[in-house]
């Protein structure tokens, strides 16, 4: 009951509160480079889908050649309606398609080239998938994007000035007649050979002059004025590429780099502190290894914990998430990504549902003149435009909230207000455990969004502490959430020996597996050390979590023959049997002074009937030393060699994985890794392993 005294009371704090309060309101002035509104809408947007399709849907290959014959291109149940509402569903809030990859072959019937789903059997080359897709888009509320590749393996006259023209001829068709295009993807890669017409030669283009992007970019402002540009091949543009199709981008991720000069990997993934332009990081990836639907991949769908940590290496370090979907030969995602999709948007919303401070008490070290539009109440309001910031000068500052009663978390988000620049270097985060102050986690860049995750907390405040910053901070937004556990599936490996180790990602987490194909529960042989196998084996495993009862997802590696009897040969380093020791994080490169073509010869022991064989490029930072151009050999004797296999590794630079070659079945004793070309140029060849596919 409000009593008469209680009103005078409140009307009297009422009074001071705006005496104290009442100057004009100091705005902060903007710090270093700012994003645009286009920018802003696509930061805002943070997470968008892309397609991969194209001929080499068909032909099983990452990259087409650009003389893959249009007659393969018959997807006989394609709905771009499905892909829209899967899309939907997952979360994504736009679509960017392959219009045209580096084949050449467009999805929609341009009138400057025959090489389209014009002349498809599709719809009796009377489809246009860039059309279906923009109205199904419009339908579900999701915006539209074109990925146009500046390499075009069929254009004859790819190389020369006129492939200029016809390029900007096309961008215009598809960004005239398709409605809004909210970003434009300009793929850097570019292989050297390809059709070209029939020329089927090998054209190299100077990346930094041939495109002259400056004037492209002025024609597609005109008609899109709303666009982004994403470029990683030539002049600085709107958006940057991370360095890594891997999904992750740099724990500190600065949202500036300069608009001019080289840009190395290293800042590609972190940023440029003081760069000169506002270039913010989008982590592209996708739900499979490869871009291109490829049906041995099936299995190889991003199980829900990959997702989330895509999710908290993207999102959560200040970059946008763009992420793939390959459509199959039906025209369709596959149900297998789709259910992924689907419960990957429903783990974020669970993760996200409650937060814990809103609606708390939030104090702070210190307030911008006092003055409570700037109050820290403002970093707890739900409102993004409203901010805490402090007097200017002061860089290092607290915030603390207090949560009533003790409260159990593991997760910490905060954003700042970028529309006076990105201004935190350093941060961390306290909590109030049984009455001491605890740090549990530090970081240093914030941006658009942070999020960290730690072992869960119970405590009953919170305190984000600024540790250093260019200048005052303004911090927009927090929130603390206890996100429910998903357990990892474990690894599987197998050592030289043919011994099995299975390793569960976590150390809470027990682990049983199978050999026999069969999918493995609690019921099925636990793993206690390293299991020897004979032969070819197939192995599957889970990790449990006793207290939780949850159950990770099954991980599954299937192992060809064993490699215990292989000798490497000519090579007197042992650390050369990192090739052949199951994992991935070790390497070995060859000698420095090796010159290319450089060769790995392996004698197997025995004869064996090989029909293909698999390369693992070194995954270390940078993945340094990968082959692109290679020849196999194989040879019962080591004397008299047979060329089994030569050819391409297909976007490894961009994505190193797993690369295998299937041929005509040889017997062998001997195999021989010839190494032409590699990603940089130099003589630089480094192995993390090397494997056999033999005939069943
Ligand atoms: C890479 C391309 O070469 C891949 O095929 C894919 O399109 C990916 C998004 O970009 O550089």
């Amino acid at each position: 009951m409000f009593t008469a005294k209680r009103i005078q009371f409140v009307a009297l704090l009422f009074l001071v509160w705006n005496f104290a309060f009442s100057k004009d309101i100091n705005i902060p002035k903007p710090v270093g480079p700012i994003p645009s509104e286009n920018q802003m809408r696509w930061q805002e947007m943070e997470r968008y889908a892309f397609v991969h399709f194209s001929v080499n849907t068909y032909t099983d290959m990452s990259w087409g050649f650009g003389d893959e014959n249009p007659s393969i291109f018959n997807p006989a149940k394609l709905d771009c309606r499905q892909w829209a509402r899967v899309c939907k569903e997952a979360g994504m809030k736009g679509i960017i398609v392959t219009a045209k990859h580096h084949s050449g072959f467009c999805l929609w019937p341009s009138k400057y080239t025959e090489y389209s789903v014009k002349n498809s059997p599709w719809k009796n080359g009377k489809g246009d998938i860039v059309r279906e897709l923009s109205e199904a888009c419009k339908e579900y509320g999701l915006k539209l994007g074109i990925y146009l590749s500046p390499w075009d393996r069929n254009y004859a006259g790819y190389g020369k000035p006129e492939y200029i023209t016809y390029f900007r001829n096309q961008l215009k068709e598809l960004l005239t007649n398709y409605g809004d295009i909210f970003e434009i993807w300009f793929d850097g890669a570019n292989g050297g050979t390809g059709y070209y017409g029939g020329a089927r030669e090998s054209r190299k283009i100077d990346r930094k002059t041939y495109y002259d992007w400056k004037n492209t970019y002025k024609m597609i402002r005109k008609l899109q004025p709303k666009i982004v540009i994403w470029n990683d091949g030539g002049d600085r543009a709107d958006l940057r590429w991370v360095g890594t199709e891997a999904g992750c981008v740099g724990e500190t991720n600065w949202s500036l780099l300069n608009a001019t000069g080289d840009v190395s990997e290293k800042m590609l993934r972190n940023g440029l502190e003081n760069g000169d332009s506002w270039v913010a990081g989008e982590v592209n990836t996708s739900i499979r290894p490869e871009w291109f639907y490829h049906p041995s991949e099936d299995k190889k769908v991003k199980s829900l914990s990959q997702l989330m940590d895509l999710y908290y290496n993207s999102i959560g370090r200040n970059a946008t998430m763009l992420l793939n979907f390959p459509i199959d030969k039906d025209g369709l995602i596959h149900p297998t990504d789709e259910k992924a999709g689907i419960e990957f948007e429903k783990a974020i919303k669970e993760a996200f549902a409650v937060n814990l401070v809103e609606k708390k008490k939030a104090i702070a070290s210190n307030v911008r003149d006092n003055n409570l539009d700037f109050s820290p109440q403002n970093a707890i309001d739900k409102d993004g435009n409203t901010y805490w910031a402090t007097d200017d000068h002061v860089n290092v500052a607290s915030l603390t909230i207090d949560f009533g009663k003790p409260t159990l978390f593991n997760r910490f988000l905060v954003q700042e207000y970028i529309r006076l620049g990105q201004r935190v270097k350093s941060f961390n985060v306290q909590a109030l455990v049984a009455g001491k102050w605890k740090i549990i986690a530090q970081a240093t860049t914030i941006g658009y969004k942070r999020i960290l995750r730690f072992p869960s907390v119970k405590a009953t405040q919170i305190k984000l502490n600024i540790i250093d910053s260019k200048a005052c901070p303004l911090i927009s937004n927090i929130g603390v959430y206890n996100a429910p556990q998903i357990l990892m599936a474990p690894q599987i490996i197998r050592k030289q020996s043919g011994e099995i180790v299975i390793t569960p990602v976590d150390n809470e987490s027990v682990v049983y597996y199978t050999l026999d194909g069969s999918n493995p529960t609690i019921k099925s042989a636990r793993y206690f050390r390293p299991v020897p196998t004979n032969g070819k084996v197939e192995v599957k495993a889970i990790a449990y979590d006793a207290l939780t009862k949850k159950m990770s997802p099954i991980n599954q590696e299937n192992f060809d023959i064993p490699r215990k009897e292989w000798k490497i040969l000519g090579i007197s380093d042992e650390k050369v049997y990192d090739v052949l020791d199951g994992r991935a994080s070790t390497a070995w490169h060859q000698p420095q002074n090796i010159k290319l073509p450089a060769d790995l010869v392996i004698d197997l022991g025995r004869i064996c009937t090989l029909t293909g064989f698999r390369y693992l490029p070194d995954q270390g930072l940078w993945n340094p030393g990968i082959i692109t151009h290679y020849q196999f050999y194989v040879s019962e004797d080591n004397v008299n060699w047979t060329l089994a296999s030569d050819g391409e590794f297909s976007n490894i630079k961009n994505n190193p994985l797993w690369q295998t070659k299937i041929f005509d079945t040889l017997k062998a004793r001997y195999i021989k890794l010839r190494a032409l070309q590699n990603t940089e140029g130099n003589d630089n060849v480094g192995y993390a392993e090397l494997d056999v596919i033999t005939s069943k």
